[in-house]
Protein backbone atom coordinates (compact mmCIF):
# COMPACT_ATOMS: atom_id res chain seq x y z
CA UNK A 1 0.00 0.00 0.00
CA UNK A 2 1.66 3.49 -0.87
CA UNK A 3 1.86 5.77 2.40
CA UNK A 4 -1.02 8.28 1.31
CA UNK A 5 -3.11 5.41 1.02
CA UNK A 6 -1.74 4.07 4.31
CA UNK A 7 -2.74 7.65 5.87
CA UNK A 8 -6.01 7.27 4.60
CA UNK A 9 -6.76 4.03 5.74
CA UNK A 10 -5.75 4.61 9.54
CA UNK A 11 -6.95 8.20 9.42
CA UNK A 12 -10.55 6.44 8.38
CA UNK A 13 -10.16 3.68 11.10
CA UNK A 14 -10.24 6.03 13.15
CA UNK A 15 -13.15 7.76 12.00
CA UNK A 16 -15.33 5.23 11.13
CA UNK A 17 -16.76 2.41 13.14
CA UNK A 18 -15.57 -1.31 12.80
CA UNK A 19 -18.20 -3.40 10.94
CA UNK A 20 -18.22 -6.69 10.85
CA UNK A 21 -20.70 -9.00 8.81
CA UNK A 22 -20.77 -13.23 9.16
CA UNK A 23 -22.49 -14.17 5.55
CA UNK A 24 -22.98 -17.23 3.28
CA UNK A 25 -23.40 -17.77 -0.05
CA UNK A 26 -26.71 -17.40 -1.90
CA UNK A 27 -28.02 -15.44 0.97
CA UNK A 28 -30.04 -13.24 -0.10
CA UNK A 29 -30.46 -11.13 3.40
CA UNK A 30 -26.58 -10.73 3.15
CA UNK A 31 -27.08 -9.41 -0.27
CA UNK A 32 -29.64 -6.84 0.55
CA UNK A 33 -27.53 -6.02 4.34
CA UNK A 34 -24.02 -5.46 2.38
CA UNK A 35 -25.86 -3.11 -0.25
CA UNK A 36 -27.11 -0.78 2.65
CA UNK A 37 -23.55 -0.90 4.06
CA UNK A 38 -22.20 -0.63 0.84
CA UNK A 39 -24.56 2.50 -0.24
CA UNK A 40 -23.30 4.18 2.98
CA UNK A 41 -19.39 3.79 1.87
CA UNK A 42 -18.94 1.40 5.12
CA UNK A 43 -16.10 -0.92 4.67
CA UNK A 44 -16.72 -3.86 6.26
CA UNK A 45 -15.02 -7.13 7.06
CA UNK A 46 -16.92 -10.17 5.43
CA UNK A 47 -16.89 -13.68 7.19
CA UNK A 48 -17.76 -16.14 4.67
CA UNK A 49 -19.17 -18.62 7.16
CA UNK A 50 -19.33 -21.09 4.06
CA UNK A 51 -16.49 -20.95 3.59
CA UNK A 52 -14.96 -21.20 6.94
CA UNK A 53 -17.30 -23.06 8.54
CA UNK A 54 -15.36 -22.79 12.63
CA UNK A 55 -15.98 -19.00 12.28
CA UNK A 56 -20.09 -20.44 12.25
CA UNK A 57 -19.86 -21.36 16.17
CA UNK A 58 -17.90 -18.00 16.82
CA UNK A 59 -20.94 -15.95 14.94
CA UNK A 60 -23.45 -18.04 17.31
CA UNK A 61 -21.04 -17.22 20.35
CA UNK A 62 -20.89 -13.45 19.88
CA UNK A 63 -24.42 -13.37 18.91
CA UNK A 64 -25.94 -15.30 22.18
CA UNK A 65 -27.51 -17.79 20.01
CA UNK A 66 -28.08 -15.90 16.65
CA UNK A 67 -27.88 -18.83 13.50
CA UNK A 68 -28.96 -17.26 10.73
CA UNK A 69 -27.10 -14.99 8.36
CA UNK A 70 -26.36 -12.39 8.17
CA UNK A 71 -25.18 -11.55 11.90
CA UNK A 72 -23.85 -7.73 12.12
CA UNK A 73 -21.16 -6.05 14.59
CA UNK A 74 -20.63 -2.75 14.93
CA UNK A 75 -17.87 -1.69 17.02
CA UNK A 76 -18.26 -5.01 18.30
CA UNK A 77 -21.84 -4.07 19.45
CA UNK A 78 -24.49 -6.74 18.13
CA UNK A 79 -26.68 -5.46 15.88
CA UNK A 80 -28.69 -8.72 14.63
CA UNK A 81 -29.75 -9.38 11.19
CA UNK A 82 -30.65 -7.87 7.84
CA UNK A 83 -33.46 -6.49 9.15
CA UNK A 84 -32.12 -5.25 12.33
CA UNK A 85 -29.71 -3.35 10.36
CA UNK A 86 -32.67 -1.69 8.04
CA UNK A 87 -34.87 -1.07 11.24
CA UNK A 88 -31.94 1.00 12.73
CA UNK A 89 -31.24 3.25 9.28
CA UNK A 90 -34.95 3.67 9.08
CA UNK A 91 -34.94 5.22 12.58
CA UNK A 92 -32.41 7.11 11.59
CA UNK A 93 -30.11 5.59 14.37
CA UNK A 94 -27.60 3.96 12.14
CA UNK A 95 -25.22 6.68 10.87
CA UNK A 96 -24.64 7.59 15.03
CA UNK A 97 -23.77 3.59 15.35
CA UNK A 98 -21.00 3.95 12.01
CA UNK A 99 -19.82 7.49 12.88
CA UNK A 100 -19.64 7.26 16.57
N1 LIG B 1 -34.70 -11.86 9.71
C1 LIG B 1 -33.39 -12.36 9.38
C2 LIG B 1 -33.52 -13.43 8.32
C3 LIG B 1 -32.20 -14.08 7.97
C4 LIG B 1 -32.37 -15.40 7.26
O1 LIG B 1 -33.47 -15.98 7.23
N2 LIG B 1 -31.28 -15.89 6.69
C5 LIG B 1 -31.27 -17.17 6.07
C6 LIG B 1 -30.34 -17.16 4.85
S1 LIG B 1 -30.78 -15.91 3.66
C7 LIG B 1 -30.72 -18.18 7.04
O2 LIG B 1 -29.73 -17.94 7.71
N3 LIG B 1 -31.36 -19.35 7.13
C8 LIG B 1 -30.93 -20.40 8.02
C9 LIG B 1 -29.71 -21.11 7.56
O3 LIG B 1 -29.33 -20.93 6.38
O4 LIG B 1 -29.09 -21.80 8.37
C10 LIG B 1 -32.52 -11.18 8.93
O5 LIG B 1 -33.08 -10.11 8.64
O6 LIG B 1 -31.30 -11.30 8.88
Amino acid sequence: MHGFQQDYQQLRSKIMATVEIYTKAYCPYCVRAKALLEQKNVTFTEYKIDQEPQLRDVMIERSKGGFTVPQIFIDDHHVGGCDDLYALHARNKLDELLNP
